[in-house]
């Protein structure tokens, strides 16, 4: 098969709203049970403080999932599982229920109107680097060329709280 229909793909997970903790489990339980996407790591979950306007902190965390879908019928699966806990798409960078977004597929570099892998912002994001290096520490961004350790080392995690009782 070829690599653009299965692979390894990293994926941030975030919510601000409602119970946070709650869905993004749910959210996981969701992923876990569909056809063509197996659950191959998960980080803890962290709280942070919030990038963009303001509003209430983030509890953010990071899955690998193996998968048998092209990035474009794992995008329609992500933004599904946001719509079912009741995602609606107001200001950018806005609070929302659920945020799930594909970070990388394989080392692929894709770059379409609706989807681009990379993540344009990952290598800036404290929220996202921190809870990926836990579980992909040396998966290499195929656009900086560095390692998810190397990334992570040149930002500022401070506002990134692994939770204690998780
Ligand atoms: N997501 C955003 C904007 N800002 N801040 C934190 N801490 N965590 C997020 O997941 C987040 C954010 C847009 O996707
Ligand atoms: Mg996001
Ligand atoms: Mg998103």
């Amino acid at each position: 098969m070829a690599t653009r229909e299965q692979g390894s793909c990293a994926i941030a997970l975030g919510s601000n709203l409602g119970d946070s903790l709650t869905t993004l489990e749910s959210a996981l339980s969701i992923l876990k049970q569909t056809a063509g996407i197996t659950l191959e790591a998960r980080s803890h979950w962290y709280q942070t403080k919030a990038v963009g306007p303001p509003q209430p902190d983030y509890f953010n965390g990071c899955v690998i999932l193996h998968v048998s879908l092209s990035p474009h019928a794992l995008l329609d699966t992500l933004l599904a599982t946001e719509a079912h806990f009741g995602r609606v798409r107001k200001e950018r960078n806005g609070p929302r229920t659920l945020d799930l977004d594909l970070l990388l597929f394989n080392d692929l570099v894709l770059e379409t109107p609706s989807l681009q892998i990379p993540h344009p912002r990952m290598t800036q994001r404290a929220f996202v680097l921190v809870p990926l290096a836990e579980i992909a520490p040396d998966w290499i961004e195929p656009i900086s060329g560095r390692t998810i350790t190397n990334l992570v080392q040149a930002v500022n995690c401070s506002e990134v709280k692994k939770l204690v009782s998780d």
